[in-house]
């Protein structure tokens, strides 16, 4: 298996478009839709997907449900509720680390072994893009370096900006 640091990589771009096993969408706490990148996953994935998020009873901050991915490419969709940013003194950061550590479990749990996560919490959420980027990255390269499953973590950056962010992430040890 290649190393941990590997297996994790960032591409600019559009993650409603992606072949991998599964997405990660930013949801809020209801599962039935929203702005940002939760918006377009459900108009790309189409109304089963809605339909399917209704059942599901809602989803707490920092956790996470998986549904098929409907008209996707990807088989599954794991959305999970980041926190809303309100300063850091609320709990944010271990929030946040959750909603990707809850992820991957989900996704071992189903045998995924390519996935591909937004930047939860970093749009409508406010959370700081530095900060959030830091945690996906190391809170991504902690799991991996425990667990055989996902293979490959895909970051999808959203901007010029997110993407260079995540470089220098990534190029952290
Ligand atoms: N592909 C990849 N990333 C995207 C895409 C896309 N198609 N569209 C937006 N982003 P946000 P949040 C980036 O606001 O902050 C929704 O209404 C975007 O640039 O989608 O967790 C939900 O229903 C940003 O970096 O999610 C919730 O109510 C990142 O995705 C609330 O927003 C996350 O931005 C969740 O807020």
């Amino acid at each position: 298996m290649n190393p941990a640091s590997e297996r994790l990589r960032v591409i600019e771009g559009d993650i409603t478009t992606l072949a991998v096993d599964a997405l990660v969408n930013a949801a809020n706490s209801t599962l039935l839709g929203g702005g940002g990148v939760d918006g377009a996953i459900h108009r790309a994935a189409g109304t089963r997907l809605f339909l399917k998020c209704a059942k599901l009873g809602g989803c707490a901050t920092g956790n996470a449900k998986i549904t098929p991915g409907f008209k996707l490419r990807a088989k599954w969709v794991i959305h999970t509720v980041g926190p809303v940013w309100s300063g850091g003194g609320k709990g944010e950061d271990e929030l946040l680390a959750s909603c990707y550590r809850s992820s991957l479990k989900l996704a071992r749990e189903h045998n995924i072994r390519t996935i591909a996560f937004p930047a939860i919490s970093t749009g409508v959420y406010r959370f700081p893009l530095d900060r959030a980027t830091r945690i996906a990255v190391e809170t991504c390269r902690a799991e991996l370096a425990q667990k055989k499953l996902p293979e490959q973590v895909t970051f999808v950056a959203f901007s010029p900006e997110a993407f260079a962010t995540y470089q220098r992430e990534l190029s952290a040890s």
